[in-house]
This record gives structure tokens, C-alpha cells and sequence, in this order.
């Protein structure tokens, strides 16, 4: 047995283990402060970090290395002799201290691996409801959350989402169930875990870059699956869901769960008409048990298809982790979207002004295509090696005009050009502080009533914003200029 092995509790010897802590962003600062409470040695590196964290590691009296040569880096980590090196999910495993690290056979965790690992420090650990998928995953995330709040179980949304997960076990709430957002980067890395019950949403092009394909990108996210207890969920109109789940180790005991916007068929859950209908947690196959309607989402401004999927989504989940019907109508009744996501900023003079900044990739921006008939679409930015032709050539016919943003916009010009020959496009070139006014402009000139004016951009944002958020909010205000 490993050293290693032996670590499997809060309550386990920690205190002569060796750990680098690679990154200090959100999770590498959780990973060093959660070390330094279970008494490990720690030291930390990463290329940046901000100055705040760097002075509370300080308090803390941990070593943290900033802004080092990679030899420096590699001469740091030979000298420590770790037993573990805990990355930060963003750092590419090609990344040349990985390699480095791998290549003297020690082992590389995430924030995921060691929260698995302490997750009892409380009585009775939580249980684990993971969820990923390429889109919708933070929104599912927080609708099962607040499913789960409203059957009174003591819940809390982490990881991806924002909340490093080792923040969330250390909690004096002391939660029962974690609502774990799981990104491909955490999965690619996660070494064991036990669900209660896991989900992947959909499977389409994003982060190719990072992975290096869509079969490894894929493969990586389907490792959420495996040792699943209760319940698996896939998607039924995506099957790379379910050859994902049908490729899953040990996950035997769990029930499959189909959801689907679709009529369910018996083991799914999804919508008959205006109607939330679960055939999968009934006694027998022909039963069929209403959960909710669509009347309960009342304060969902913009009822998208993509909605309706995510909301069959999180009842299968939480069906699964033991939330009854009602507890999940009462859920929906409360619920809200996040900000930047078809988000209605203006329904003014017959025009619709849509914030779906969070559509950072073509599979999200579909989502809000499919939502409108007569779009004017604000489009561009870090595209990150996918492919937009088959989604400007799927809404061709509904693209009024095309306001093209972001720094590298040729292939969103070409893809235009060729698919999309009757809408017109304009480009935006001007400088970052300037684009979204200018964006304004060219969509006021050019919308009348009836249309939409959609920043949906099928791409990340930080070429020109801080991220999609300041991408969302400058658009937001200048639509709503002058107005006030
Ligand atoms: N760093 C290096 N070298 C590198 C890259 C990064 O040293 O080559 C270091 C720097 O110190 C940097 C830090 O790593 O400050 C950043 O690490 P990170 O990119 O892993 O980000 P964190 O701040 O730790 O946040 C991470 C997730 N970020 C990513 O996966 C990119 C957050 O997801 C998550 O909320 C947080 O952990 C808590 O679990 C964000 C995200 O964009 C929201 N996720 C992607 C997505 O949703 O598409 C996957």
C-alpha cells in the first residue's frame, strides 16, 4: 500500500506528507489553506497570482514561488520530493512542470481528489450529486441545489461553479448533499470518487484546444459516471450521453435515467406537451407521474427548449438523490436564471435586447438561436479551435444581420459569408472599450419590431472583456443608455 492510500480521511496522519500545490487562483488557495488545517507540508507555484493570496499564504507560513523559470520550478519541486502535486484545473496537462512531475511518477491530483478524500471531516460526510455536460451545467447545478433546499436537505452547489468544493466541505453548515459542477479539466484529472448520483448534459465541441479532440474531451467527461451509487443520467436526444454512460465502470447497481423535452418513455423524464412528466422513479412502466408545468417556471422571462431540457434534467437528478414531486414544483416555482443568460435586458418598441453572453461556445449559442425567429446576432471572440460554419449554417434563414466582435474574425466572417449569403455583416473593429456601443448603434440602425437583437457570441470573451460577465454587463448598458 501507498502512502498515498492511506490517505483517505480528514482524520488520517497528513502531517508528513509532501504536497505541491500547482496554481493560485480560486482552487489552488482553497487546496493550500485546507493542507495547512489537515497539517500537511506544503509549498505552492504557479506562473501568477494576486497579491492578496500570496500575503495570506504568507500569514499561513506557506512558501509560495511566483513567476519562476520552469527550470527554477522543476529544480523546486526535485528538491521537496513531494508525494502529491495538486494542479490547478485550468493548467494543460502538456503543461511542462506536469510533464516534469509525471515524469518522477508523482501523483497529480485536483481540489476534487483531495475534497474526496476529507470529505468526512464533519460526522457523516456528504453525499456527492456530480453534474457536467458542455452546456447548462451551471444552471442545472443550482436548480438541483435549490431542489434539494426545498426538501429541507442541507445542500450546497460547488465546484466549478465558482465555490471551490474544499470550501464547501470545511463549511460549519456541515452540508449533506454536494451539488458538485464538474468541468472537463476537473473530470480529466479526477482520480476516484463515489457519486450518489452523476449526470453529463450533453456532449458538443468546446475547449478542443485543452483536450486535444472531441473524443477526449468526450472521454474525460464521461469519467463522472463511473462508481455512480443511485442514479446516472444522460441526455436521450444526445447518445454520446449514453455511450458515455455505457462505457462507465462500476456502475452496475445505479439506474440509468433518461430526461429528454420530448414525451418520456418509461426511465425518462421530460415533457408531454406543457407538462413535467416522470416515468422513470414510478413503481411500474406504464405509471406516469406529473411534477410540474411549465406555469410553475413564472419567473423565467424567455422559456427556451434548452430550459426545458435543463429543467428535465435536475428533476431526474433530484429525483434520484430522493426529492419527491412536490418538493421539485416548489423548487421551480422560486427559481431564477442566472445573469447572461437569455437574459432580457429591453423589450421595447417590438424589439427584443437578449444578454446570452454566457453562450460561449456554438452548442450554447444554439440554444438562444433556437429560442427566436428574426435575429440581428452579436457574434466573435476566442473561439477555441471550434468550428462555427454548421451553426451559422443551421440559422442562416433567421439572421437578419450579423455584428461580428472579437479579435481574430475572419473565420467567423468566412463562415458567414458562405452559409449565411443574404444576411448582412458588419465588422466590428475598434477597440475593446468601444465595441459594444458601437454594437448598439449598428443594431438600432438596422432592428425593427419583431426582432431580436442576440449577443450569443459562440465564443469566450476575454480577447476583448475581463470575462463574459463584463462582456454581458457592457452590452446591458449600452442598450439601456439614455433610457434612464
Ligand atoms: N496558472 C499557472 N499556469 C498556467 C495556468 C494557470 O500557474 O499555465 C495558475 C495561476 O496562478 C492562475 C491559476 O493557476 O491564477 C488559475 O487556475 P485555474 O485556471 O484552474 O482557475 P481557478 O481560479 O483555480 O478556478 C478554477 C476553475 N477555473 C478553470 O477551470 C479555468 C473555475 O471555473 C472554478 O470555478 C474554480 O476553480 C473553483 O472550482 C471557471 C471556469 O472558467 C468558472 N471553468 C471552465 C468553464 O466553465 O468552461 C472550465
Amino acid at each position: 500500500m501507498s502512502k498515498l492510500d492511506s490517505l483517505n480521511s480528514w482524520h488520517s496522519d497528513w502531517s508528513n506528507t509532501k504536497v505541491v500545490v500547482f496554481g493560485l487562483g480560486v482552487s489552488g488557495f482553497s487546496v493550500a489553506d485546507t493542507l495547512v488545517e489537515l497539517g500537511a507540508k506544503v509549498i505552492v507555484i504557479a506562473d501568477k497570482a494576486e497579491t492578496d493570496l500570496v500575503n495570506v499564504l504568507d500569514v499561513l507560513e506557506v512558501q509560495s514561488f511566483i513567476g519562476n523559470s520552469l527550470e527554477e520550478n522543476k529544480a523546486r519541486v526535485d528538491s521537496f520530493e513531494p508525494d502529491v502535486l495538486i494542479t490547478s484545473p485550468g493548467i494543460r496537462p502538456s503543461n511542462e512542470l506536469l510533464v516534469h512531475a509525471r515524469g518522477k511518477e508523482i501523483a497529480i491530483w485536483t481540489d476534487i481528489d483531495l475534497a474526496w478524500r476529507v470529505r468526512d471531516k464533519f460526522a457523516k460526510a456528504a453525499e456527492w450529486i456530480c453534474i457536467t455536460g458542455t452546456n447548462g451545467k451551471t444552471t442545472v447545478t443550482q436548480l438541483v441545489e435549490g431542489m434539494l433546499l426545498a426538501a429541507g436537505v442541507r445542500a450546497s452547489a460547488c465546484g466549478n461553479i465558482g465555490v471551490p468544493i474544499l470550501d464547501a466541505i470545511r463549511h460549519p453548515a456541515e452540508f449533506e448533499a454536494l451539488v458538485v459542477e464538474l468541468s472537463s479539466f476537473q473530470l480529466h484529472y479526477i482520480q476516484h470518487m463515489e457519486p450518489l448520483v452523476s449526470a453529463v448534459l450533453n456532449i458538443a465541441d468546446d475547449h478542443l484546444d485543452w483536450h486535444g479532440s472531441l473524443d477526449k474531451y468526450a472521454s474525460d467527461k464521461g469519467k463522472i459516471y463511473n462508481n455512480t451509487k443511485v442514479a446516472c443520467i444522460y441526455n436521450s436526444l444526445d447518445s454520446k450521453t449514453s455511450e458515455l454512460l455505457a462505457q462507465s465502470t462500476n456502475t452496475e447497481s445505479a439506474q440509468a435515467v433518461g430526461f429528454t423535452v420530448m414525451t418520456p418513455t418509461p426511465n425518462e423524464i421530460g415533457w408531454v406537451e406543457d407538462i413535467l412528466v416522470d416515468r422513470a422513479y414510478v413503481d411500474k412502466a406504464d405509471v406516469a407521474d406529473e411534477i410540474a408545468t411549465i406555469s410553475d417556471l413564472h419567473n423565467i422571462p424567455v422559456i427556451s427548449p434548452h430550459l426545458l431540457a435543463n429543467v428535465a434534467a435536475a428533476s431526474a437528478i433530484a429525483r434520484g438523490a430522493g426529492v419527491q414531486p412536490e418538493e421539485i414544483r416548489k423548487a421551480l416555482q422560486v427559481f431564477k436564471l442566472d445573469a447572461h443568460r437569455i437574459e432580457l435586458v429591453l423589450d421595447a418598441e417590438g424589439i427584443r435586447w437578449v444578454d446570452d453572453s454566457k453562450a460561449t461556445n456554438p452548442h450554447a449559442a444554439d440554444a438562444a438561436l433556437a429560442s427566436f425567429d428574426s435575429v440581428i446576432w452579436i457574434v466573435g471572440g476566442l473561439l477555441k479551435g471550434v468550428d462555427i460554419s454548421p451553426l451559422v449554417q443551421k440559422h442562416a434563414t433567421k439572421l437578419k444581420a450579423a455584428l461580428v466582435i472579437g479579435v481574430e474574425r475572419q473565420s467567423v466572417l468566412d463562415a458567414l459569408a458562405q452559409y449565411a449569403p443574404d444576411c448582412e455583416v458588419i465588422e466590428i473593429d475598434t477597440k475593446p472599450e468601444l465595441v459594444m456601443s458601437e454594437v448598439i448603434a449598428f443594431a438600432r440602425a438596422k432592428a425593427s419590431s419583431g426582432d431580436v437583437v442576440l449577443l450569443a457570441p459562440a465564443a469566450a470573451s476575454m480577447d476583448q472583456f475581463q470575462d463574459y460577465a463584463d462582456r454581458g454587463n457592457a452590452f446591458a448598458r449600452a442598450v439601456l443608455e439614455g433610457r434612464e
